[in-house]
């Protein structure tokens, strides 16, 4: 099959099913309330959507522990709900890329269940079991895990544990074991012949791991993590996924890493590899945390964001293909980071020209339902208001150890993954327009003035500025090919840069200050304006303004 590189000119929105839209009025997001809004997508402008898992799931790690790969979690709807949206989707010429989630099960499907019972199951070997140490009374090693604790789980009283990287509802699956690889193919076809477009794969570094099991010097956190982060094998599996899968069908696929280095990156995306399109790297958006974990805080600094995207930039080039993205579901809202504004009047200002920073870079832009809108972080007073697992682990480790409260401290709610979890906001009604009933996590009141109605009301709302940025991308091979660099990179306040491609150059100029600053660029009158955040244009740069500029040579 001939792959036609489509995700080059994607624009992938991201899709949070259980807070998108509530079809049936339970409180929780569903298939036919994502039906409904496919309209609203096509306005946008986007091509593609990537959904978060809708597999059928206990739902401990809302969805991203699987219990059967091949049906939906009812509450979502059916088999024939996802084919209609799939078909509706395909329609409007948007594509569909779904969650894989395969480097851990679910505790209930049924392989475990199977493999935890009955010593002699064929499915004991599906997952990773040792022997824990003094009778089985201490686990195999030191590992931690993601959401803090040990990576083991004692089996019953018996004196054997299994593996968990995540939470021990989440045990993770032994790769070694070709009989697992032949499963996760079946699943990967079985959606591909269904007609989906590819694959966002979580974790997907993670699911090769040295075999030695050996104690690590004790660290802060992610103990063992050379035994799991791009363990020996990940490159031949996920070769092995290209050719026995992704090679017969025209898909994309994009791998989330964990502290994933340029070069680890390059070699995963090589196009000559055949093994990923593109890595979500999280180099940019650990900017504002020491050591890439979120809870040590660290002041944000636009040079330090800048080196950071300018590094990947450079090095993917004509190598490998970036993806772009400033929100996901685990992150918390780019309203009030990176240098914006979360309130007043400069606030959607900043949202803007922190959205031109991040869109016009060389790669396929995502972008996470609500960012269009400038939705904000809820802000939520007391822990019994969040729902997030990994934030009541760490909390509840807080409570136990006064030394991870100290390092944590208050940062802990800021930080906490719910704060891009809460119902879209459709309108400004009492349930935001995501349901007749209240929703599972509602926002709060005095965030309401971001909704998607008043934004489709207003010609200079956030949402039309995304539309036209998207626009631009459609018309101008520069923003897909182009080569990127970085001007005046020291400068504290200016995210200025060019892409550059045969006789055509692309200007993208951002400010990040919050009064009217000298733009350094001098030749700007060789440049045609395409687009700006402020009318009429002047010497001086307002506060965060922001200008996509074209000239041709
Ligand atoms: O996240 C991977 C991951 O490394 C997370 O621990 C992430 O760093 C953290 O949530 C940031 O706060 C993926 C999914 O995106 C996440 O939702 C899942 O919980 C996780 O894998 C396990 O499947």
């Amino acid at each position: 099959m001939n792959h036609t590189n489509w995700y080059k000119t994607a624009v992938i929105y991201q899709i949070y099913p259980r807070s998108f839209c509530d079809g049936n009025n339970d409180g929780l997001g569903d298939i036919p309330g994502i039906i409904s809004k496919l309209d609203y997508l096509k306005e946008l402008g986007v091509n593609c959507v990537w959904l978060s898992p809708v597999y059928d799931s206990p739902q401990k790690d809302n969805g991203y522990d699987i219990s059967n790969y091949r049906d939906i979690y009812k509450p979502f709807g059916t088999l024939d709900d996802f084919k209609l949206m799939l078909n509706e989707m395909h329609k409007r010429g948007i594509r569909l890329i779904m969650d894989l989630v395969v480097n851990h099960t679910s505790d209930q499907h049924e392989w475990f269940k199977s493999a935890i019972s009955d010593k002699n199951s064929p499915y004991r070997d599906y997952y990773i079991i040792r022997k824990g140490k003094k009778n089985g009374k201490k686990p195999p090693n030191n590992w931690s895990g993601f959401f803090g604790g040990s990576t083991w789980e004692r089996i019953g009283d018996t004196d054997e544990y299994y593996l968990h990287l995540f939470t021990k509802e989440q045990p993770d699956l032994n790769w070694e074991n070709p009989k697992v690889r032949d499963e996760v193919v079946d699943i990967l076809r079985y959606w591909l012949d269904m007609g989906v477009d590819g694959f966002r794969c979580d974790v997907i570094t993670l699911i090769s791991k040295k075999q030695d099991f050996k104690s690590r010097f004790p660290t802060l956190a992610l103990c063992g993590k050379d035994a799991y982060i791009m363990g020996p094998k990940l490159h031949t599996y996920l070769k092995e996924l290209y050719d026995r899968a992704y090679a017969d069908y025209d898909c994309m696929t994009v791998g989330e890493s964990v502290l994933c280095s340029l070069k680890d990156t390059i070699s995963l995306v090589d196009p000559s590899r055949k093994e990923l399109d593109m890595i979500f790297n999280f180099s940019h958006t650990d900017v504002d945390n020491y050591l890439g974990v979120k809870y040590f805080y660290r002041k944000f600094k636009l040079k330090r964001f800048k080196k950071r995207l300018a590094k990947y930039q450079y090095g993917l080039y004509q190598k490998g293909w970036n993806s772009l993205f400033l929100e996901n579901h685990d992150q918390r809202r780019s309203t009030g980071r990176y240098g914006t504004i979360e309130r007043g009047p400069l606030s959607i200002e900043s949202a803007k020209s922190l959205a031109a920073s991040y869109f016009f870079l060389q790669g396929t832009p995502f972008i996470y339902q609500g960012q269009e809108i400038g939705m904000r972080n809820p802000s939520f007073k007391s822990i019994d208001d969040y729902q997030d697992v990994e934030l009541k682990n760490m909390y509840n480790m807080c409570q136990k150890n006064g030394f991870v409260r100290f390092l944590i401290g208050k940062h802990i709610f800021d930080v906490s993954r719910d704060n891009a979890r809460t119902a879209m906001q459709w309108d400004s009604s009492k349930y935001v327009g995501f349901s007749k009933v209240k929703p599972w996590l509602l926002g709060t009141d005095d965030n309401k003035d971001r909704n998607v109605e008043d934004a489709l009301k207003d010609k200079d709302s956030l949402f039309y500025f995304y539309k036209d940025m998207i626009e631009l991308r459609k018309k101008y091979p520069v923003i897909i090919e182009g080569k990127f660099d970085l001007l005046f990179k020291s400068n504290p306040n200016l995210f200025i840069y060019t892409r550059t491609l045969n006789n055509e150059q692309l200007l993208v100029i951002c400010s990040f200050a919050k009064k009217e600053i000298k733009c350094p660029v001098k030749d700007l009158f060789n440049y045609e304006l395409l687009l700006s955040n402020y009318k009429e244009q002047q010497d001086l740069l307002r506060p965060f303004e922001c200008r996509v500029y074209i000239k041709s040579r």
